[in-house]
């Protein structure tokens, strides 16, 4: 990492200087509690990234966290904290549009701190395509899709509820697959749980199910087969983060593939889980990863590996969510689809013109950067006070 900051000749800066870089914290209530195995929420908490250029233009961008800082180690407080002391001040004046070199610069700012980094790349690509009247997907190498796939969460614990829920999905054409979050209960009662959703949905969905690290080992060995004869297609984070040889042994042993999720935030993990043996397809995520570019990055050392892609998300608002579909938009394979249906369980969205989900798919808005504007009165009835 060089001492200082890479130098851009003025050619490159023109009128994409950065001028200003504000954080607001935000609070928007979930239409009903959503359970993971180790946490549960209400409400969702976001940090939203307003950015200016010398030109005029604005970006925005979003870091989600899920229940503080329990999913990952970032909170909107440390992340609002994290811009606003140490990354702001290190990209003031710089070119919005050299986005590597940005990304040095935040390098050498802060060590990790991914969510923090992706909201202000999310909200640098955004305010170069609106410079350049270009989707952000048009500054990574152009689209080759415009929709995708998109799943839906059942996370009440409640069968009767999750049923009722999916057969309103399906019924609206909007989604038919579900991930069911486990963990939160015993795996015998998960699995009674899961054996209902399977008879009710039989033919009509498909189900994957999400452990977020509940599991371990023997429990893995004991249940994954069950999964597998109620005819789940994919098991999300069954063991800890740290327990790459236990998935390795689960996934030699076992028939259902299992997706990476909490432990692969870097290229660097990637690595050690293709070179564990431990995933058949990893879940991306702009606030592990650090951004789009970082994104991109993860992808192609999974796709070198033979691991396939999932799109993740952490219910994002349209905002997140659109600054994901921009760079899930532009990778050559996504196999398994997405599941940002996170505008969707929030009561309200974000921006003026939330994302369109029909046919079972989410599609990319065709407009500039990330294709969504931030709505400045909802900014201010969910901002904290
Ligand atoms: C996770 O672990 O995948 C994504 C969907 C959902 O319900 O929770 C998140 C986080
Ligand atoms: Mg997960």
């Amino acid at each position: 990492m060089p001492d200082s900051p890479p130098v851009v000749s003025t050619d490159l800066r023109r009128d994409f200087a950065i001028v200003s870089i504000r954080s607001t914290i935000v609070d928007v209530p979930t239409v009903r509690q959503h359970k993971l195995s180790a946490l549960s929420v209400t409400a969702q908490s976001y940090v939203i990234v307003e950015l200016r250029l010398a030109n005029g233009a604005k970006g925005v961008g979003e870091a989600a966290t899920l229940g503080g800082p329990r999913w990952s180690e970032e909170s909107v407080e440390g992340i609002k904290s994290t811009i606003d002391t140490y990354l702001a001040p290190a990209l003031l004046e710089a070119p919005a549009n050299c986005f590597e070199a940005a990304r040095i610069r935040m390098d050498g700012a802060a060590k990790r701190n991914n969510a923090a980094k992706a909201a202000i790349e999310s909200a640098l690509f955004d305010a170069v395509g609106k410079t350049l009247s270009v989707p952000a997907v048009q500054l990574l190498g152009g689209a080759v899709r415009d929709s995708l796939p998109v799943l839906w969460t059942l996370a009440s614990g409640d069968p009767g509820q999750e049923i009722e829920e999916a057969e309103k999905k399906l019924a609206a054409g909007l989604h038919n697959t579900f991930k069911v979050k486990i963990g939160a209960q015993s795996p015998e009662a998960d699995v009674a749980r899961l054996r209902k959703l399977a008879s009710a949905l039989t033919d009509r969905a498909s189900l994957i199910v999400d452990a977020n690290q509940a599991w371990d080992e023997t429990t893995g060995l004991r249940f994954m087969p069950v999964l597998a004869e109620l005819g789940v297609r994919l098991v999300e984070q069954p063991l800890p983060a740290w327990n790459l040889s236990g998935m390795a042994r689960l996934r030699a042993r076992l028939s259902v593939p299992v997706m990476a999720d909490e432990c692969v935030f870097s290229t660097h993990d990637m690595l050690d889980v293709a070179r564990a043996g431990a995933a058949d397809v990893v879940s991306l995520k702009l606030v592990k990863h650090g951004g789009l570019l970082a994104t991109r990055d993860v992808a192609a050392v999974a796709d070198a590996a033979g691991i396939s892609l999932y799109g993740g998300c952490l219910l994002e608002s349209s905002i997140g969510a659109a600054a994901h579909l921009q760079v899930f938009a532009g990778l050559r394979e996504l196999a398994w689809g997405c599941e940002h249906f996170g505008p969707q369980i929030l009561v309200d969205d974000l921006v003026e013109e939330p994302l369109h989900f029909a046919d079972f798919r989410v599609h990319l808005p065709a407009r500039p950067g990330l294709g969504v504007t931030l709505d400045q009165d909802k900014l201010r009835h969910y901002a904290r006070s």
